[in-house]
């Protein structure tokens, strides 16, 4: 989820402004579509200290060179399956078409070869009991993560080290004794991230050209749920999954009633959460299936590794911002024969994350000339950059899909009878972490609108609009969640995709 500029009360009236002729078709009252884009925008993002409830500390989990060889084992039988279930599906359509009746699925000995791997790991083991080791993730995803992993150790992520002043981190025994109390916090986030990288696995197979974009959140959103055992606010989805298309940046997902299509010429953000206690992986890539947008999409991929690399304890915020600018306008991507610098998206940035709080209260620049506040021991950021050939400027525009409580909103009196049980269900639901209308309709609630309206207008909610550069443009991004431990840097949502 992207964290845009605070204050952006321009942006809000031009968004309110330029709202009737950007409707999408959806059910939604115009004038309650309107009213949301009225409301406050203001992003007061507070600095607030995130320490709420965090697990007990107790004897430290160290993760075994078995445990990893499980977790690579687990994926690759996850994708012998995908793969075995996708030509199956493929030989499937075939024989239809042909309308000859024939099967054909057995395919090669290779097919056969696959389907013995991905049944080989499991051997005769039924998925029915809840003890002894699971078989083969099911497809769509049905087996939670947890289950591959009997010793309950979640494999670490990429481990960068410290430089310069804070080198003598890398090997300090007493640091390597504090971050012992933080074990059980630091696995319960690794187990969000290797749910994050199955989930996008998973993704990766069905996302095409041709799918509805509603249809792939759901499918998204499903495979999150089942893969993370969602359970109430202690584990499931961490906020809407964001699908945002070309000049559309961050903050999109579809409303029901959208109809929107995913094609070949499209540029889409694919930016979703997973959360177990508060603890939330923010990470996101971009797909795009023509490869003219390949030089957009390689300049943003490592525009991010670049602000990863740089950030660390004590450094300064803008400084990350300058590392990744310095890397993203060193790169251009030619279109319909005319070239185009890419350019940082400059009112967009990364954040710092907190127990159910995925906007902390720092914020890490794009572009030089930022914030020099530092970063500090035991903060988690995502470090998150967006490349556009646009004008490298968002505001807001369309129907909003997304929304957040205010985390720092006290109690506040409601009178609407609407507004006041809408608010019971978003507590109950949600708590403080972003939901969109497709999840406040999946939890049966109905008609509202007006409720949701008048939430934002008390300050209680706010509405987070699709955040967009300039018509025609393209934007890419690419995020990840990283953790400043004492000892290292550890990139928790590192895959071997990106
Ligand atoms: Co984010």
């Amino acid at each position: 989820m992207a964290g845009a500029e605070a204050a952006n009360g321009t942006a809000a009236a031009a968004a309110a402004a330029a709202k009737p002729a950007a409707e999408p078709a959806a059910a939604a009252v115009a004038a309650e579509a309107k009213a949301a884009a009225d409301a406050p925008a203001d992003a007061a993002t507070p600095a607030a200290d995130a320490d709420a409830p965090a697990p007990p500390p107790t004897a430290a989990a160290e993760v075994t060179e078995e445990d990893k060889a499980a977790a690579a084992a687990a994926r690759k039988r996850a994708k012998n399956q995908r793969k075995k279930a996708n030509k199956k599906a493929n030989a499937a359509a075939a024989a239809e078409a042909a309308a000859s009746g024939e099967p054909g699925a057995a395919g090669g000995g290779r097919d056969g070869a696959a389907a013995a791997a991905a049944a080989g790991g499991g051997g005769k083991k039924k998925k029915s009991k809840k003890k002894g080791p699971p078989g083969p993730q099911t497809d769509p995803p049905t087996i939670p993560v947890h289950r591959y992993f009997p010793s309950g150790v979640f494999p670490e992520g990429e481990i960068q080290h410290y430089r310069d002043d804070n080198a003598y981190r890398t090997s300090s025994a007493e640091l390597r004794e504090r971050e012992r109390l933080e074990s059980d916090m630091v696995n319960t986030v690794r187990q969000a991230s290797e749910v994050h990288r199955q989930v996008r696995a998973y993704m990766k197979d069905y996302i095409k050209p041709g799918v509805k974009l509603i249809d792939m959140c759901q499918r998204l959103e499903d495979a999150n749920r089942a893969l993370v055992d969602a359970k109430g606010l202690e584990a499931g989805i961490a906020f809407p999954t964001g699908c945002s298309l070309n000049h559309v940046a961050a903050h999109y997902t579809p409303n029901s009633g959208d109809d929107t299509v995913l094609s070949y010429d499209d540029v889409m953000k694919v930016d979703f959460g997973t959360q177990i206690n508060g603890r939330i992986i923010d990470c996101a890539w971009t797909v795009a299936f023509n490869p003219r947008y390949d030089p957009l999409v390689e300049a943003v991929r490592e525009a991010t590794n670049a602000g990863i690399a740089t950030a660390g304890i004590d450094v300064r915020l803008c400084d990350v911002g300058e590392a990744v600018q310095e890397v993203m306008e060193s790169h251009e991507v030619e279109l319909d024969g005319k070239t185009f610098p890419i350019k940082c998206v400059r009112n967009l940035n990364g954040h710092s994350i907190a127990p159910y709080q995925i906007h902390a209260g720092k914020s890490v620049p794009i572009v030089k000339g930022g914030e020099a506040t530092k970063m500090e021991e035991g903060e988690f950021f995502a470090i998150e950059t967006f490349g556009s050939t646009g004008k490298g400027y968002v505001r807001e525009d369309y129907e909003c899909s997304h929304y957040m409580k205010n985390f720092d909103a006290g109690h506040v009196p409601l009178r609407l009878p609407r507004a006041r049980s809408l608010l019971a269900t978003i507590d109950r639901e949600f708590g403080t972490l972003a939901f969109c209308r497709r999840f406040l309709d999946r939890v049966g609630e109905t008609k509202y609108l007006m409720g949701l309206k008048a939430l934002c207008d008390a300050g209680v909610v706010d509405p987070y609009p699709p955040l967009c550069d300039t018509r025609g443009c393209y934007t890419a991004q690419f995020e990840h969640t990283i953790l400043l431990r004492p000892t290292c840097k550890e990139v928790l949502s590192r895959g071997d995709d990106y």
